[in-house]
């Protein structure tokens, strides 16, 4: 056990989420903490760099696929139809689809970040003055009420991103199983998913030569000390990131560089030299290796279009 309590200043595990999630991740054999708190204001603009850089294929891949096949992808989503988002950050991919799909009457963002959900669903609704912007505020990936002006639509949702990829293979599915749940009977889904592919090409993704990534991973830390009172000296951890190909995985790890101890929410965590906390996952898929993710969790494969990378999937219910 590698976690010590000092109960004069220790608050209880279970005083909030985030400390609750941190304090138990850095106390378990294998030291890892939630991918989800990556986010913060800073993680997302980091995150948004990320994006843009040359080592990071994903969004590229996927925008341009979505621009190439818009107008297939489209007609996945058959007439008079709500297209609910699942995660919505920025609108930068939907709004590719919108403008293929004129038979999309509704638009439901879905988003536990109440603030950039309103400011994006805001801007949208001035884009596209006669679709109906319908945001929820909500985490998407537990059940959530839909807004009841889409009663009578056919319902499709759109899960771009290989925001997939970042849960463990039975959460991917379970998450399947929960958006079929929302989607309701005779619905769609189209879901954005990374493809295994050489290790070069994916070592470089997640460890670029402008460090932007590593960055994104030791912010963790920095949230952590501002947060919850700790103390880690953050350059006294190092990124590291590498495909896993047993897994078809990247794993994110922060590795300490020396034997410290560190302090949080009045917890005393002790690191050994080279010991690291495992920050995230990102699974790769092949096209039927997804194809048969989806059918597990009650979805049947349409169309899968692909650049070789990347690809994107047009699901429909079983
Ligand atoms: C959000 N998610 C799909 C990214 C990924 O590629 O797994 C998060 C990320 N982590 C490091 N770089 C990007």
């Amino acid at each position: 056990m590698n976690i010590k309590t000092n109960t004069a200043r220790a608050r209880p595990l279970a005083d909030n989420g985030f400390a609750g999630d941190v304090l138990s991740g850095l106390s378990a054999p294998r030291k890892w903490l939630p991918p989800k708190y990556f986010y913060d204001e800073r993680g997302s603009q980091l995150f948004e760099a990320i994006t843009e850089l040359k080592e990071y294929y994903p969004t590229r891949c996927e925008l341009a696929i979505l621009r190439e096949h818009k107008a297939d992808i489209a007609r996945v989503f058959g007439p008079k139809t709500a297209l609910i988002e699942f995660g919505t950050g920025s609108t930068r991919k939907v709004r590719i689809l919108l403008d293929a799909a004129n038979t999309v009457e509704a638009y439901v963002p879905v988003d536990i970040s109440a603030e950039m959900l309103w400011q994006e669903a805001r801007q949208l609704q001035h884009d596209y003055p006669r679709l109906r912007v319908l945001p929820v505020a909500a985490d998407f990936t537990q059940p959530f009420r839909l807004p009841s002006a889409i009663v009578g639509l056919a319902r499709a949702g759109f899960f771009p991103g290989s925001t997939i990829g970042n849960f463990e293979p039975q959460d991917a599915a379970a998450f399947l199983r929960h958006a079929g749940r929302m989607l309701g009977a005779r619905a769609t889904l189209v879901v954005g998913v990374d493809l295994v592919k050489d290790a070069n090409i994916l070592n470089a993704a997640y460890d670029d030569a402008e460090g932007v990534t590593a960055q994104f991973n030791l912010n963790l830390l920095t949230r952590i000390n501002r947060e919850l009172s700790a103390d880690f000296d953050v350059d006294a951890f190092s990124h590291r990131a590498f495909y896993n190909s047993d897994r078809r995985r990247i794993e994110m790890h922060l590795v300490s560089g020396r034997r410290q101890t560190v302090n949080i929410a009045g917890h005393a965590i002790e690191f050994a030299r080279g010991e690291t906390i495992h920050t995230e996952n990102s699974y790769k898929y092949t096209i039927e290796s997804f194809g048969l993710l989806a059918q597990s969790a009650g979805w049947t494969p349409i169309t899968a279009w692909t650049d070789g990378y990347f690809s994107v999937h047009a699901l429909a219910k079983a």
